[in-house]
């Protein structure tokens, strides 16, 4: 996306080895330079059905190509703003944090290394999963920085503090995050249906500073008066669970779950939030390639990951 093409190469999406968006490729943490760096972290011991995951960051970076054109950044008719422009936006690809096969806690703590390089470059971390329990590692590497409020988009509330003394699985994360001192609240969008947690989970959520709402609810409430309840000029940190997202549109995914989010109302509340406050970290989780008829669900996660990116960068110069 950021290559110009006058003279040069055409390097249309199909071509050429494919990092997240066609950006530049930096695996040396030391040296990350940039405002965006996006991660790997293919990490799926922590489901408690389907696994595959681990596929999700490589069908990620592979959808992410088709907006990679070589024109210069993505111009939005709508907003009559283009989004990454080349001139103002610099985005690498830092690869994979290293996954330990059987070993939650080493491979998490991979994944919370990679985070901390990240932040201190002063870069924008953007962590691809994986399940949802890489969520802990990447809220762990936020102990050093300025208070953060979490947004959540999800099918499943992800508050269980433990099950059979498991509590780093993708059901565990907004829990281990709520306990924090350095997480000031929560706000969990999406949640319905089938739930990874019992009504004390709810109780508990909403106990230790949790505003939850179901797509429903949020449709009749509208983006607007859904951003209102949002605390105002916070730090964001961003978790976004593709099962968030309807299985008819994501259906490459874990555990889908009917009556969810179309593609707008989450980019709408996206785009709300970087007006909003400044978002200080991203992640999107439990995209599974096996079962990713089409290939539209890694499609919709790099939509909405460019997309929600360009509007981060646009917005924080604005
Ligand atoms: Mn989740």
């Amino acid at each position: 996306m950021a290559h110009g093409y006058e003279g040069g190469r055409l390097d249309l999406p199909f071509v050429g080895i494919c990092t997240f968006g066609k950006y530049p490729l930096q695996l040396d943490w030391e040296k990350i330079d940039a405002d965006v760096a996006v991660l790997g972290a293919p990490f799926d011991l922590g489901t408690q059905w389907r696994t595959g995951t681990r596929t999700g960051p490589r069908a990620i970076r592979e959808a992410s190509t088709l907006f990679a054109f070589g024109h210069a950044g993505a111009y939005d008719h709508e907003d009559d703003v283009t989004y990454l422009a080349a001139e103002n936006t610099r985005i690498v690809d830092i690869g994979d944090a290293d996954i330990v096969h059987t070993d939650t806690l080493r491979s998490h703590a991979n994944i919370e290394a990679g985070v901390r390089a990240i932040l201190k470059a002063g870069a924008l971390p953007v962590v691809l999963g994986g399940d949802h329990s890489i969520n802990i590692p990447c809220i762990n590497a936020f102990s050093e920085q300025e208070p953060i409020h979490i947004v959540q988009f999800d099918a499943h509330l992800d508050f269980v503090d433990e099950r059979h003394g498991v509590r780093f699985g993708h059901g565990n994360p907004l829990r281990r995050a709520a306990e924090k001192d350095y997480v000031t609240g929560l706000t969990q969008l999406g949640i319905r249906n089938v739930s990874s947690t019992a009504r004390e989970g709810y109780e508990a959520a909403r106990a230790m500073g949790s505003d939850i709402l179901s797509v429903r609810q949020i449709r009749k409430l509208g983006a607007e008066a859904v951003l209102a309840r949002i605390p105002a000029g916070k730090r964001y940190y961003v978790t976004i669970d593709i099962d968030g997202f309807d299985p008819s549109i994501a259906p490459g995914t874990g555990t889908p779950s009917h009556g969810g989010f179309a593609y707008y109302e989450v980019l709408e509340l996206l785009d709300g939030l970087t007006k909003r406050g400044t978002v200080v970290g991203v992640d999107l989780v439990e995209v599974a390639r096996e079962y990713d008829a089409g290939g539209i669900t890694a499609i919709l996660a790099a939509q909405v990951l460019l997309n929600f990116i360009g509007r981060i960068l646009h917005n924080r110069r604005a």
